[in-house]
């Protein structure tokens, strides 16, 4: 499968950066100004969901009732400590054999999308240097369905000019291996095989893909 492929689809928290951390950071914030605690655990349940369905998420944690303005406003004041975080990104951050992976695969000729929720995506790419290694960016600023919808995906493979049999979908999350295969995708799983049972191959990390030059 990663041999025949002619587009590559990549999802960019856990897969290319890890922004988790720096996600988990400003919703711990938002929480403490509510007054509960949220966990670790807890951001467990954030990773590849929007940003408005997570607040959704941490709410229901803290207990706490809010209308539309307000957690539009909460909404808005985590993405601001947030994008002070990732405006710190450094290209050293890029997870161990994203780049050398991207690199071999232009080499191959194959085509490359980015398919992430998030509407930070094209700032991230170019904080960390990696821009210019994708053909196509379809983000949260493109796509109105949330994974597991497949519509991030399909826009990906469209973008291509590729049917999405063509493309792998590289996803760390449940709900993006689910989505990448109601696409019609080939799916590889980035993380654990208890979790991403559903994809075609799971793999620990991109190092594992990378192949040594001989
Ligand atoms: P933003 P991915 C997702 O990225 C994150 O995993 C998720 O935790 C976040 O809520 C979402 O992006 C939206 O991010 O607030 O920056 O729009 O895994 O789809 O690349
Ligand atoms: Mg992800």
């Amino acid at each position: 499968m990663l041999e025949t492929m002619k587009g590559a689809i990549f999802d960019l928290d856990g897969v290319i950066v890890d922004t988790a951390k720096y996600h988990y950071l400003a919703w711990r914030s938002l929480a403490r100004r509510l007054g509960f605690e949220f966990t670790e655990a807890h951001n467990e349940r954030l990773k590849g969901v929007s940003r408005m369905e997570s607040l959704r998420i941490l709410l229901e944690v803290g207990g706490v009732e809010a209308t539309k303005e307000e957690r539009e406003q909460m909404a808005a004041d985590k993405n601001r400590e947030y994008v002070e975080f990732i405006s710190k990104l450094e290209p050293s951050e890029i997870l161990p054999g994203a780049k050398a992976y991207l690199l071999q695969l232009r080499e191959r000729g194959v085509k490359i999308a980015l398919g992430s929720a998030s509407k930070n995506a094209a700032f991230i790419l170019d904080r960390l240097g990696i821009a210019e290694l994708f053909d196509a960016v379809i983000d949260g600023t493109k796509v109105s369905k949330a994974k597991p919808d497949p519509e991030v995906f399909l826009s990906a493979s469209a973008a291509l000019a590729l049917p999405p049999s063509d493309c792998v979908v590289f996803e760390d999350a449940e709900a993006g291996v689910q989505a990448g295969k109601a696409a019609g995708c080939r799916v590889v799983g980035i993380g654990s095989p208890d979790i991403l049972g559903a994809a075609d191959l799971v793999v620990g990390g991109l190092h594992e893909l990378v192949q040594s030059a001989r």
